[in-house]
């Protein structure tokens, strides 16, 4: 088992039902467990088109036995299970499920970058973690 981080964040439709649907669905996968949930918190949208809604962002530990790529696989499913659809980059999204951080692994793969990039820059995805790690 690898302990895991993941970052979630909601700014389409009900975002705090999205949130917790996201959190559901991740403690159903296989060989993974949710160990702790942060605190939902409502952040001002950085980067992105301009006037997008306020997001909740939230983080999650887990463990899990998943290699990290199928665990990538496993999240942009329920991404899209949840009615995530492609958007402008850093645009509105009803659910974002974002790996943090993989045990102690560093990815530099095309499609996988573990710890995710700029996790160390936002305050919506520190605040959140503060509290779980
Ligand atoms: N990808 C690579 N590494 C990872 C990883 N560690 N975890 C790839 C998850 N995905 C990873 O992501 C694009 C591609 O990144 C995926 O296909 C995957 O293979 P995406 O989620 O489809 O697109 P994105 O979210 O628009 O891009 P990105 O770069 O993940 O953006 P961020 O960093 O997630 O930022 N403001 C507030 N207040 N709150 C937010 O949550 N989020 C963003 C998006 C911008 N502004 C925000 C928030
Ligand atoms: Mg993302």
């Amino acid at each position: 088992m690898v302990v895991c981080y993941l970052g979630l964040g909601s700014n389409l439709g009900n975002k705090a039902k999205n949130i917790r649907l996201a959190v559901k669905k991740v403690s159903e996968l296989k060989d993974t467990e949710v160990i702790r949930f942060s605190k939902v918190f409502e952040t001002s949208p950085v980067g992105g088109p301009l006037g997008q809604p306020k997001y909740l962002n939230a983080a999650l530990k887990i463990r899990t036995k998943l290699s990290p790529q199928i665990l990538l696989k496993k999240v942009k499913c329920i991404e899209i299970e949840i009615g995530r659809r492609k958007s402008v980059r850093w645009g509105p999204r009803a659910i974002d499920l974002d790996i943090l951080f993989y045990g102690e692994k560093v990815i530099n793969r095309k499609g996988l970058l573990i710890p995710h990039p700029l996790v160390f820059e936002r305050k919506f995805v520190l605040k959140p973690l503060s509290e779980v790690i």
